[in-house]
């Protein structure tokens, strides 16, 4: 069975809860999660740094082979688990989809993150405003070359949902409750009609719901 080491309150661990929903694996049946990072801690123990020496999670087991980096496990559980082909196997959208997720964790998710962790992690009286309204501002910038992907396809990678919306998806979700929770620290947020739209077709057609937060997980 494989075992998944992280939180559920993780954007990154909900990357691999969302995709194993996808796949059909169960938890308790097809893998087992142990609760790891943050509060739950773990993650700096010997036996967790030798599976993943940055102490980060998620982590995955499956038998021998033991990977990190979230996006990367998505790709492996694609591979390895897609008998059913929930994702498109047409090489074009496999890159497509590649493309957006390298998109997303080079430079959607650094643009975004200063906003996120300064709201939800740090105390206020350390919060640097500024910073936190340039994060936001920028992503939104970002956002618009996802929203004019969105107006040709349906999804990131054409016609049908891949991995690649996956982490897509979990990002812009933060964006929108980031701005619900503190419109005044991260400003206007601009309406984007064809990723409001893709947001809808994800929570009906998708196993999205797995994993989905109805408000900001804040830690401080
Ligand atoms: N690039 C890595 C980032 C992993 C990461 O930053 N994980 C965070 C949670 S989202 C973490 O482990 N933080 C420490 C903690 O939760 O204690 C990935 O995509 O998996």
């Amino acid at each position: 069975m494989m075992r998944l080491w992280g939180r559920k309150s993780s954007i990154n661990v909900q990357k691999v809860l969302w995709c194993l929903a996808e796949l059909g694996l169960k938890e308790g049946q097809d893998f087992e999660r142990i609760d790891a990072g943050l509060h739950f801690g773990k993650n700096r123990t010997p036996e967790f740094l030798a599976l993943n020496p940055n102490g980060l999670v998620p982590t995955l087991e499956d038998g021998d082979l033991v990977l990190w980096e979230s996006n990367t496990i998505l790709r492996y559980l694609r591979g390895q688990y897609d008998q059913a082909k929930r994702f498109p196997v047409d090489v074009g959208a496999q890159y497509q989809s590649e493309k957006w997720m390298d998109w997303q964790v080079g430079t959607m998710w650094p643009t975004l993150r200063t906003a996120f962790l300064g709201l939800t992690r740090t105390p206020e009286n350390e919060r640097n405003y500024e910073a936190i309204r340039k994060s936001y501002q920028d992503t939104n910038a970002l956002l618009v070359l996802l929203d004019q992907q969105l107006a040709i396809h349906p999804y990131c990678s054409g016609d049908s949902f891949n991995i690649g919306d996956i982490p897509l998806a979990l990002c812009v979700s933060r964006w929108i409750l980031l701005n619900q929770t503190f419109p005044d620290q991260t400003g206007p947020r601009p309406s984007l009609h064809n990723i409001d739209l893709w947001m809808r077709r994800i929570e009906v057609e998708t196993q999205y719901s797995a994993v989905a937060e109805k408000e900001l997980n804040i830690v401080k």
